[in-house]
């Protein structure tokens, strides 16, 4: 079955969720770190803080990684594939070093994230939609990255 109706309105309304607040963005970025600490060294507002330090720059980046994952699922509701917007993510991901565990690190630490800010609106349900939003995405930065 293609991505539902249900799936993307499951996937906006934790977006809408996760902008609301710039903690979360913060809770994003310690998650990635606790799991892959050298990760730190490779984010250039973060390289040079202790620990991760609140930045307008750091807002803009979790939320556009964020943002890119729910218009992922707007692309594979309405047409069933996803097509990379910006041609040079694959390019300035080679470039920091970004390897292929990497991606399930930030899809885990995505997942947490949702899990913590949508208390009980969280469901498997919501988890899974953005799981396949996620992969889909995944595979596209992957590809251009090949
Ligand atoms: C840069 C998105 C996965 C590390 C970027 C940029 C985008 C982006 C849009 C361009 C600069 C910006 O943030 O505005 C994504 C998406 C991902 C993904 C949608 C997954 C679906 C990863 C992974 C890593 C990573 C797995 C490694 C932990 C970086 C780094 C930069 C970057 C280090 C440069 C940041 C800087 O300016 O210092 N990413 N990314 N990304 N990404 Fe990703
Ligand atoms: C991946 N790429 C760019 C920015 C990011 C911010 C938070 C989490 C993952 C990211």
């Amino acid at each position: 079955m293609g991505f539902t109706e249900k799936q993307e309105a499951l996937v906006n309304s934790s977006w809408e969720l996760f902008k609301q607040n710039p903690g979360n963005s913060v809770l994003f970025y310690t998650i990635i770190l606790k799991k892959a600490p050298t990760a730190k060294g490779m984010f250039s507002f973060l390289k040079d803080s202790a620990g991760v330090v609140d930045s307008p720059k750091l807002q803009a980046h979790a939320e556009k990684v964020f943002g890119m994952v729910r218009d992922s699922a707007v692309q594979l509701r309405a047409s069933g594939e996803i097509v990379l917007g910006d041609a040079t993510l694959g390019a300035i991901h080679i470039q920091k070093g970004v390897l292929d565990p990497h991606f399930v690190v930030v899809k885990e630490a995505l997942l947490e994230t949702i899990k913590e800010i949508s208390g009980d609106k969280w469901s498997e349900e919501l988890s899974a939609a953005w799981e396949v939003a996620y992969e889909g995405l995944a595979v596209a930065i992957k590809k251009a990255m090949s």
